[in-house]
């Protein structure tokens, strides 16, 4: 059983944990492409959630979708929504500026209701991410990191080999990053689950400090029960259970297929 910490609210992690342990579910849904039928986006949104949510642990809604929701109208009744039925939210926004805007995008986001943003670490630490980690602290909220994305020139950034600054000793871009998220003390770490190899280089850096989070299972060809196998905690899965025939039983499916 999970115990409350700071007095009043679970942390982020926690909060995901708990999720995860009562819905028996490692699924999170990427709520982002929906069915082109003409219906409101909000709505379609809130009905793809309500059916979906008995398989899930999360949400995770795009920065696509975001801007023609709004913030603080569509997409807040859909963190609202994703609330009420126990699921915790995330924004994928991929911070990735100069620490003054990164730190009000996360105050933004968070004010909306999420719980946790996926930023990028390539902006470093001083004046790059440190002011969002501040706004987490002090806000009870999440920040996860990009480590290696799922598309196919991941490798052109995340893979590419780097000289530790330190050291001098050739370095993979990836690892470094994994490390940062431990030295940072990240919520969790994205590592696409295309590439399941990766995801077992990082679990072993992270031993298990701070979990992973594994996009590009389905539509982008990752298999699910590879990134589980891997080491990845969380699945997050979009098209292939938005734009199923029935978002429910691909949901149900999908956390059959890794069980907790
Ligand atoms: O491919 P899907 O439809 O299952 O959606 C995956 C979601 O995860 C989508 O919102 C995408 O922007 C996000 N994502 C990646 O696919 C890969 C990453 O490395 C990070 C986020």
């Amino acid at each position: 059983m999970i115990v409350e910490e700071r007095g009043m609210r679970l942390s982020f992690r926690l909060r995901m944990e708990e999720s995860a342990e009562k819905k028996d579910s490692r699924i999170v849904l990427a709520l982002d492409q929906l069915p082109e039928d003409g219906g409101d986006l909000t709505k379609k949104g809130i009905r793809i959630l309500e059916e979906t949510s008995p398989f899930l642990c999360g949400l995770k809604l795009n920065h696509h979708l975001v801007l023609p929701l709004g913030l603080f109208d569509g997409a807040k009744k859909i963190v609202d929504k994703a609330h009420s039925l126990g699921l915790p939210v995330i924004m994928d926004c991929k911070i990735n500026d100069v620490g003054y805007t990164n730190r009000v995008i996360a105050e933004n986001y968070y004010r909306a209701g999420f719980d946790a943003v996926i930023a990028n670490p390539f902006v470093g630490w001083e004046d790059g991410l440190e002011p969002v980690f501040e706004v987490a602290e002090i806000m009870n909220r999440g920040v996860i990191l990009l480590v290696f994305m799922s598309h196919k020139a991941a490798w052109e950034g995340y893979g590419q080999k780097i000289h530790d600054p330190n050291t001098g000793e050739p370095k993979l871009q990836y690892t470094v990053f994994a490390q940062k998220a431990l030295s940072w003390k990240a919520d969790g770490v994205i590592v696409g689950a295309t590439f399941p190899e990766k995801i077992r280089e990082v679990h072993a850096i992270l031993g298990g400090k701070v979990p992973i989070y594994s996009p590009g299972v389905g539509a982008q060809g990752g298999d699910v029960k590879a990134a589980a196998e891997a080491g990845s905690q969380y699945l997050i899965v979009g098209r292939a259970i938005t734009l199923a025939d029935s978002p429910k039983q691909a949901a149900r499916m999908f956390r059959d297929s890794v069980k907790k």
